[in-house]
């Protein structure tokens, strides 16, 4: 009887199928998420101790080692904000020597008070990477290696546009009435930046008459500058250690009913900064009110990878790796400076630079 011949195999495929169906999607979803498991065992895990969020810089450095260590390109990210407190800076290193990851990156929030917990790491015989700013540790075999900008350099830059300015404008330098607003105290960029100002100020003759700490923040930025403007009424530079800082200054600069430009004799007080990653600091720069940024670049994601994929192949990575920064302005009156017998262009911004 054909029709029930074909209908029982009809049916006994039917069955089949299922079992097939069910079953390959049985086995393919056990078959996915232990593909998943192979793959996750066989990606690097890095642990990332980030300082904090506290400025646009910061948000970009995170952004760029974020993008770098993703699935695709085969790592595990574990990423940890300090909130700018060394202590839980060194509770995420425990953390990450416990969860036994592979490399640990760590962006120090100030220089000083981690040989400890580094020795721990090593100790585990985990890698650690400094990004950003450095560490001082009794003994540099405790980190693999450093990526990250050359503070006193950029500080010296900056100084030496300033240097530049005031020689062309025919200011005489005991006209230079300069406050600084510091970065975090004790880190890096803080050191270095202060220092390039306050060795020019001598070296040169200016006034330099207050180093107050800013934090990097714009909030503290327009804290100090209200309260510097309330003491002195002659400044007419204030070096902003980050751009962030310059933006609050700025504000409070503008609430007290003055002017940011360059027109120092004008009675226009000339705001000087760091950093330079986004629109609002080129916008700043077109509108003249900072006069120049000194570039700190914040792109080291792929910097860390690549020395990463360097240890990965048995490699030894440079231990100082600098990364190469400008200086930017809109006004022409500087257009090349001279530092420690090496030239460095200015980057002129015009308005297409807004695009
Ligand atoms: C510099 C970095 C500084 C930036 C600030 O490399 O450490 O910290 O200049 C940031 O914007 O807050
Ligand atoms: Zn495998």
């Amino acid at each position: 009887m054909y029709w029930k011949k074909a209908l029982a195999a009809a049916v006994f495929f039917m069955l089949g199928m299922l079992q097939m169906g069910c079953g390959s999607s049985l086995d393919h979803k056990s078959e996915s998420l232990g593909r998943e498991e192979e793959e996750a065992e066989h990606r690097i895990v890095v642990g990332f101790s980030q300082l904090g969020a506290e400025s646009d810089w910061r948000s970009e450095n995170t952004e760029s080692m974020k993008s770098s260590f993703t699935e695709e390109n085969g790592y595990t990210l574990i990423f940890e904000d300090g909130q700018q407190k060394q202590a839980n800076q060194i509770r995420a290193i425990r953390m990450f020597i416990q969860q036994e990851v592979d490399y640990i990156v760590l962006a120090p929030v100030t220089e000083t008070g981690w040989d400890t917990v580094l020795q721990e790491a090593k100790d585990a015989g985990i890698p650690v990477i400094i990004v950003d700013r450095k560490v001082d540790v009794s003994d540099d075999s405790l980190f693999t290696c450093w990526v990250g900008s050359d503070f006193e350099l950029e500080g010296k830059k900056a100084a030496e546009w300033l240097n530049q300015y005031a020689l062309a404008k025919g200011l005489a330098s005991g006209d230079i009435h300069v406050v600084n607003i510091q970065g975090t105290k004790g880190s890096s960029a803080q050191i270095g930046r202060t220092k390039g100002l306050a060795d020019a100020a001598a070296a040169n003759g200016w006034d330099l008459m207050a180093e107050v700490i800013g934090d990097f923040t714009r909030a503290k930025g327009k804290e100090v500058m209200e309260s510097l403007l309330k003491q002195y009424d002659n400044i007419n530079v204030v070096y902003c250690e980050n751009d962030n800082e310059a933006f609050g200054a700025i504000e409070a600069i503008e609430a007290a009913g003055r002017k940011a430009g360059p027109d120092i004799a004008g009675g226009e007080i000339m705001v000087i900064s760091f950093d330079g990653v986004n629109e609002e600091a080129i916008r700043y720069i077109l509108e003249g009110k900072i006069i120049c940024i000194a570039e700190c670049n914040p792109l080291h994601g792929p910097r860390v990878q690549a020395i990463i994929e360097l240890l990965e192949e048995g490699g030894k990575p440079e231990k100082w790796q600098y990364v190469d920064e400008e200086i930017y302005s809109a006004n022409e009156t500087v257009k090349s400076l001279m530092i420690d017998g090496m030239e460095y262009k200015v980057t002129i911004l015009t308005q297409k630079d807004r695009e």
